[in-house]
């Protein structure tokens, strides 16, 4: 059996998650090795040789060293096209386009004002930290406009891509996971009646379910 492919931080992480529900989808096996955050395992010196920002995740497969969870993911699709969901990156250069728009969209636009809400509204609480209802409210109505944008696409198109479950649907799990279950602005996305349609598809998907259990289990 091929050696398994190398994994650093906690499924708790929306980037970690990320990598691990791509991992699933691919069906490749992996280790998943534990970075203590609180205890500031993330910033040692043998950490930073392989994530030199001093952030979860890291990745090592054969020789190589990754950090970026999209690159990882698109990595992971290419290097292990044939096993799994063979779809998941596109098969021809058109869909690929596609999925890479979708999946900028997702890095560029959806990502800084969802992460921003994941961190005021789901994890300052159990930091004990102070939230901010000015930032809040804008990042609010920034995340409504990219969602507003989201709900035409997905009216006319099952995924953001196309027909096909991909890519730039799965990296959106891990924020819209914890703003619909951690948090009171779930109705952001199922208020949107294409773009609910659509978060119950991605989000019942097996590998998703995992990577939720994993969480639980804090594994
Ligand atoms: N763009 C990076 C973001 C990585 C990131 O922000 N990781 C967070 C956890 S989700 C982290 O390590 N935070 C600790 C820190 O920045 O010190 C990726 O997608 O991998």
């Amino acid at each position: 059996m091929a050696t398994p492919v190398k994994v650093y931080g906690p499924p708790l992480s929306t980037a970690v998650s990320r990598v691990l529900a791509c991992l699933l989808e691919k069906d490749v096996n992996f280790q998943l090795i534990s970075v203590n955050m609180s205890k500031g395992e993330h910033k040692v010196p043998d950490f930073l040789k392989i994530q030199p920002f001093g952030q979860v995740p890291a990745f090592q497969d054969e020789e190589i060293s990754l950090f970026e969870s999209r690159a990882i993911c698109r990595y992971l699709c290419d290097k292990y096209a044939d096993k799994g969901n063979r779809g998941l990156y596109g098969t021809n250069p058109l869909v690929k386009a596609s999925i890479d728009q979708w999946l900028e969209a997702e890095g560029q636009s959806f990502n800084p004002p969802s992460s921003v809400l994941v961190f005021q509204l789901a994890f300052a609480p159990r930091m004990k930290i102070k939230q901010d209802p000015a930032v809040i409210k804008q990042n609010e109505e920034k995340l409504g406009k990219v969602l507003d944008v989201y709900e035409q696409r997905l009216g006319e198109s099952r995924f953001l891509a196309g027909d096909e479950f991909s890519l730039a649907d799965l990296s959106h799990l891990p924020n819209t996971h914890y703003l619909v279950s951690a948090t009171d602005r779930g109705e952001l996305f199922t208020s949107r009646k294409n773009v609910g349609r659509w978060w119950g598809e991605i989000s019942g998907r097996d590998s998703w379910k995992k990577v939720v259990q994993m969480q639980k289990q804090g594994a």
